[in-house]
């Protein structure tokens, strides 16, 4: 029986376990990638673990989220993460340089190799044949110290494309179809592996910008094949004999199949508040509009960005919409100057933003209030635009620039022909504003700075022979890391001050949440499906851990968040019978006999609900290694008994 693409790369880099979807495998990691808003944590990590030198072949910290500075806080962070790269081993993309995923995939991916990153989006690097796979800042920390990173061994779920795009619908439309037709929880557990005819069709970067949204699935990651489109984007950066060709085997088996045909595709938008909620552009057209903003790590290369010059060239963007414009990289950005087409985007009235992520994260350009907001980032979650009445829709940048120009939704194949972007066979490479690190001998003597903004990382404690505690907080089906702990120009600043962020842990649900969770001195959460779907920030699972939450009760856990809990020693339990949620209710007391032995060698626990004393059977789904985690009060404990 022959490989898919995934199994080969697994195969190359498989340190534990066995290959059999469903079961513990441990991965080699070659390169390690983390940005500002989880990089303080992960390096903190990586000191507690005092590893003095990555072991990677190459890891790069990237400044592109906190990058609105309206206090130290960020700048402290910025400069932390820099002094902290030089010391132990790690390149440093400074403020200004990009998008982590964006620049990652121009200047370092490399197909066939593992890429693990403190960031959800890092299957970016699908685009270009890598694995890449987004994980908690912890997680990064061990494989940065040559540890190997851990995931259920996924399944492959082949989509096949057929046909060709036709003008004016994207790579965007690509995956908003497979989102409408997986759904979000629909690649928990897999991976997403494309193939077929259509594939050849699709460059680089229209290939990342699919695998990046393979994100919003929940699939663990998502994979294009190596390919001569590989070849070209490689050589046009200067990187050719990074290739290596790599394709499924003739005979490789898929868990699923699915096909999207190309040429049938038209503009789609995800409409509010869920990437899944996929309609037809045109079934939404004439609806008015107040915001467009074009960036963020799905839609932000090059080519995206021509495409939007070139539509917005000689016109002016309606008197109504305020549009944002921020270029992925400092490469993309260069590149727009130099060829007149920022300027046209200047003169049609385009507000041109850093090369960051910007209002992706909410820093900055939050819509009006109940305002309605095209975008052409990942995620419509809500209040993720800091703006909790407004309506977000996910677009691709070819419907962005033409609603921009309309004013309201506007199906851009109406328009008629589409502008023919061509793509440069070299782009301008200056990589002046990534930062080596010391050499080992002369890293030793230099010190790493900390501003007051930088607090210690709370420390989970071995769990408790009887769990007797309260539900503090019951929430429903698809709750995002974005409701947990929310982001935003106003949050994400303490990012590094987990007792000053606690105070809007799930404040989005539950406003009054942080101070019952004190007041009780913690308990335990109940959760519907695909709890913690969305970014990979542990934040979401730290802050629960210093409010005092023991565990988490759900239908199902997203994959990252749920080793996230674990790492931090948050025990996860699901319902054995989903229909047991209802006899749930907030506030009611809770107990479980033998909680730590369970944990030690226990596939089931009963759970005792109030004063009826109701017996729930719920289930634990850990393997050996999360068990000792949890035992240990957490991944940094066991890693210190470990060493
Ligand atoms: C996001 O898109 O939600 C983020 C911000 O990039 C996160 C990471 C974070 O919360 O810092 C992600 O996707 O992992
Ligand atoms: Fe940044 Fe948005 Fe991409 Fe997250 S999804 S890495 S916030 S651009």
């Amino acid at each position: 029986m022959g490989y898919t693409i995934v199994e080969k790369i697994i195969k190359n880099h498989l340190v534990c376990g066995e290959m059999k979807a469903g079961s513990e495998i441990g991965l080699r990691i070659d390169q390690t990638l983390t940005q500002d808003a989880t990089g303080t944590m992960a390096y903190l990590q990586l000191e507690a673990m005092e590893i003095e030198r990555v072991k990677t072949e190459l890891s790069v910290a990237y400044i592109d989220h906190n990058t609105l500075q309206s206090g130290f806080e960020n700048a402290d962070d910025h400069r932390y993460i820099q002094t902290v790269a030089k010391k132990h081993g790690v390149r440093f993309s400074r403020p200004g340089n990009g998008i982590c995923h964006q620049v990652h995939l121009e200047r370092f991916g490399i197909p066939g190799k593992t890429l693990i990153g403190s960031d959800s989006h890092t299957p970016t690097a699908g685009g270009i044949g890598m694995l890449g796979m987004g994980a908690g800042g912890l997680d990064v920390a061990v494989a940065m110290g040559g540890g190997a990173y851990y995931i259920t061994m996924p399944k492959v779920i082949k989509v096949e494309l057929l046909g060709a795009l036709s003008d004016y619908v994207g790579a965007k439309d690509v995956i908003l179809e497979v989102l409408r037709q997986l759904g979000v929880k629909g690649g928990v557990g897999a991976v997403i592996e494309y193939a077929g005819e259509g594939v050849k069709t699709l460059s680089v970067p229209q290939r990342a910008t699919i695998t990046n949204m393979g994100a919003e699935l929940g699939a663990t990651s998502s994979i294009f094949p190596s390919d001569e489109a590989t070849r070209a984007f490689l050589k046009a950066q200067g990187r050719e004999d990074a290739y290596v060709a790599l394709a499924p085997d003739a005979d490789a088996v898929y868990d699923a199949i699915y096909t999207v045909d190309l040429s049938a595709l038209k503009p789609l938008a995800a409409c509010p508040h869920s990437p899944d909620n996929v309609k037809p552009v045109s079934s939404l057209a004439g609806m008015k509009i107040d915001q467009v903003c074009i960036g963020s790590c799905t839609n932000s290369s090059l080519a995206d960005m021509l495409t939007v010059a070139a539509m917005l060239k000689g016109k002016t963007i309606h008197p109504d919409v305020s549009l944002s414009i921020s270029p992925g990289s400092k490469q993309v950005y260069t590149m727009l100057a130099e060829c007149g087409a920022l300027a046209d985007m200047i003169a049609a009235g385009a507000r041109i933003l850093e090369c960051a992520c910007g209002p992706c994260i909410g820093m900055g350009f939050s819509p009006k209030s109940k305002g309605v907001s095209l975008r052409t980032f990942n995620r419509n979650f809500l209040a993720r635009s800091g703006t909790a009445d407004a309506s977000v829709y996910l677009v691709s940048p070819e419907v962005a620039a033409a609603s921009a120009i309309a004013g309201v939704f506007t199906d851009p194949t109406t328009l008629g022909v589409a502008p023919r972007v061509k793509l440069p066979t070299k782009f301008t490479i200056n990589d002046n504003l990534i930062e080596l690190p010391a050499e080992p001998e002369a890293a030793k003597a230099l010190g790493v700075e900390r501003g007051p903004n930088i607090k210690p990382i709370p420390k989970g404690k071995a769990p408790d022979e009887t769990l007797s505690t309260k539900l503090i907080l019951k929430v429903g089906d698809n709750i995002t890391t974005d409701h947990i702990m929310p982001a935003g120009a106003k949050i994400l600043p303490y990012r590094s001050n987990v007792p000053k962020l606690s105070e809007f842990c799930f404040t989005v649900c539950d406003k009054d949440f942080p101070e019952r969770a004190l007041k009780e001195g913690g308990g335990v959460i109940l959760g519907g499906q695909n709890y913690g779907q969305g970014s990979s920030r542990e934040h979401a699972a730290l802050v629960p851990l210093y409010l005092g939450v023991k565990a988490v009760i759900a239908k199902s856990f997203a994959r990252i968040h749920v080793a996230n809990l674990i790492n931090f020693g948050i025990v996860p339990m699901t319902l054995k019978d989903e229909g047991d949620y209802d006899k749930i209710s907030e506030g009611d007391s809770l107990r479980i006999e033998g909680f730590a032995e369970a944990i030690r060698s226990g596939d089931e626990v009963t759970l005792v609900v109030g004063e009826n004393e109701t017996r729930l059977p719920l289930k634990l789904t850990l393997s050996q290694r999360q068990r000792e985690i949890l035992l240990a009060g957490g991944a940094l404990n066991y890693a210190k008994s470990e060493s």
